[in-house]
C-alpha cells in the first residue's frame, strides 16, 4: 500500500517555498494530498476556491499530488484519506513554537498520525505568503517569490 501524506495549510496563496515542500514530500510519500484548511487566526485574501485552483494549476505535472479542501479538524481529514502522516515545512526558530503546538494538538486529536517536517531550501527561507502579498500589493516584483499563474491572480486580485 502506498504511503498517504496530507500537506496541510491555508496556502493564501501557495507560493515557491510551499511548492518546495511539497515537491519534496511527493518524492518520499507514494500519495500527497494538499489540502486547504482554515486557520482561524488568518483573514485570507483568495476564497477557498481560488487558492484550490492555483494549487492544481502549480502542482499539475505531479502525478502523486492531490489538491483538495476541508472545514474542519485536519486530523478528520487524515484519516478521511487514510493518510498516516502530516507533512509539515519549517523556515525559522520562529516557526519551531508554533508548529510544535499544532503538532502536539493533532497527537493528541489522534496519536496515530506522525507529523514530519522538511526544512525549507535556503532560498526560500524568508517566504511566506503574507511577505508575497505586502510586497505585490505595492506592486513589487514577486516574480522569484510565487509560480507565474499566482504572480498573475495576485497582480489582478490587487488591481480589481
Ligand atoms: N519554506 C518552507 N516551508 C514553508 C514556507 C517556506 N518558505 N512557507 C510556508 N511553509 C510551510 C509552513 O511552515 C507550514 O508548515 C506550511 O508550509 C503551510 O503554511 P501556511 O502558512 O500556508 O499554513 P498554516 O500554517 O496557516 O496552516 C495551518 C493549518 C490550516 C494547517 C491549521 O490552522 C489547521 O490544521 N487548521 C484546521 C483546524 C485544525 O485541525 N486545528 C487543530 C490543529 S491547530
Amino acid at each position: 500500500m502506498a504511503s498517504i501524506a496530507v500537506c496541510p495549510g491555508s496556502f493564501d496563496p501557495i507560493t515557491l517555498g510551499h511548492l518546495d515542500i511539497i515537491k519534496r514530500g511527493a518524492k518520499v510519500f507514494g500519495q500527497v494530498y494538499v489540502v486547504v484548511l482554515n486557520n482561524s487566526s488568518k483573514n485570507p485574501l483568495f476564497n477557498v476556491q481560488e487558492r484550490i485552483d492555483l494549487i492544481q494549476k502549480v502542482t499539475k505535472d505531479i502525478p502523486n499530488v492531490k489538491v483538495d479542501s476541508f472545514q474542519g479538524l485536519l486530523v478528520d481529514y487524515a484519516k478521511s484519506v487514510n493518510a498516516t502522516a502530516i507533512l509539515r515545512g519549517l523556515r525559522a526558530v520562529s516557526d519551531f513554537e508554533y508548529e510544535m503546538q499544532i503538532t502536539s494538538m493533532n497527537r493528541v486529536l489522534d496519536e496515530e498520525i506522525e507529523t514530519l517536517f522538511v526544512m525549507t531550501n535556503n532560498q526560500y527561507s524568508f517566504l511566506s505568503s503574507s511577505i508575497v502579498k505586502e510586497v505585490a500589493k505595492y506592486n513589487g516584483d514577486i516574480s522569484e517569490l510565487v509560480p507565474a499563474p499566482v504572480k498573475e491572480a495576485l497582480i489582478k486580485k490587487f488591481n480589481s
